[in-house]
């Protein structure tokens, strides 16, 4: 209990850091940015606000310029539910890809943040 509330205290005071301290965008053309905007449209990133790998995620994404919609998985959300169902597992952060018509649920911060990297940079 005592070790959740401290974990979780941190994870705020992280996320605020970060919020803080996040610097520039990448900067693209009007159009190239309006083109990266329309495809993060079929992608969402499923997490929770203080959760340090998610933060990392986030951070990345916020660098690369990329609007992806962002899924609050806490407790009570039915973003929580379609995780578990879609995913396999409640971990996040989590990508959402949707692509030709199929559905790929992508975990593991490092992994997104290189999947994001690959396409976007
Ligand atoms: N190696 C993973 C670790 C992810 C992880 O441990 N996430 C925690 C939150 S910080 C989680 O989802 N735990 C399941 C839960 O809290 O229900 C990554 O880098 O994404």
């Amino acid at each position: 209990m005592l070790v959740k509330f401290i974990r979780n205290l941190l994870g705020v005071i992280i996320a605020i850091m970060d919020l803080a301290t996040r610097g520039t965008k990448l900067k693209r053309s009007l159009e190239k940015q309006q083109q990266v905007n329309d495809e993060v449209k079929s992608l969402a990133l499923y997490q929770f606000f203080a959760c340090p790998f998610c933060i990392k995620t986030r951070r990345a994404m916020y660098k690369l310029n990329l609007p992806i919609d962002k899924r609050s998985a806490s407790q009570g959300s039915p973003f929580r539910d379609e995780l578990l169902t879609g995913g396999g597992q409640v971990k996040v952060p989590c990508l959402r890809i949707e692509q030709d018509g199929k559905v790929e649920w992508l975990y593991d911060s490092t992994e997104i943040i290189r999947y994001l990297q690959t396409r976007f940079a």
